[in-house]
């Protein structure tokens, strides 16, 4: 049986996790729009990479005999002034959801809540990786600046992106 306090941080990260993906949805469309069809890939597979994140919050509630409560969420803007201040965005988005699976992590611990903290181990690796993968692609756009060869370079290179296993919707 799941603590209430545990309970409620689970569902607000559940929440939060749905809003990553409606936010990289979001970017992928404005990718498209602007036609860099690598970066809308990148983003598109990133998007169902996070409903993968949620659904793990969801599985693991319900295996704990939790009950699941889906917040509101708030809608992500729809379009950025260049790619670099999109993937900036991105960025800030996963330290600030890295902070949050902390906390929750700090909670678990708190608690007493062994079964917690081996399911947060997942998310804390997890947020190294989301991080280092965003940063790598800010840091890149800062590097080419204004040269539009390199925006369709990265851009190619962001096409080539596939899921890994454990972040396709099969995983459970
Ligand atoms: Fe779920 O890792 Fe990004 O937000």
């Amino acid at each position: 049986m799941l603590k209430e306090t545990i309970q409620n941080a689970l569902n607000a990260q559940l929440s939060r996790e749905m809003y990553s993906s409606n936010l990289y949805l979001a970017m992928s469309g404005y990718f498209q729009s602007i036609n860099l069809k690598g970066f809308a890939h990148w983003m598109r597979l990133q998007a169902q990479e996070e409903t993968t994140h949620a659904m793990k919050f969801f599985d693991y509630m319900l295996d704990r005999g939790g009950l699941v409560s889906i917040g509101s969420i708030d809608a992500p803007p729809s379009k950025w002034d260049s790619p670099l201040a999109a993937m900036e965005d991105a960025l800030k988005h996963e330290q600030f959801i890295t902070q949050n699976i902390n906390a929750l992590a700090d909670l678990a611990i708190k608690e007493g809540d062994h079964a917690t903290q081996i399911f947060l181990q997942w998310f804390v690796t997890e947020q190294v990786e989301e991080e280092s993968n965003v940063s790598e692609i800010v840091d890149k756009l800062k590097l080419i600046g204004d040269w539009k060869g390199g925006l369709l370079f990265i851009d190619n290179e962001l096409a080539q992106r596939t899921l890994a296993p454990e972040n396709s919707a099969q995983a459970d």
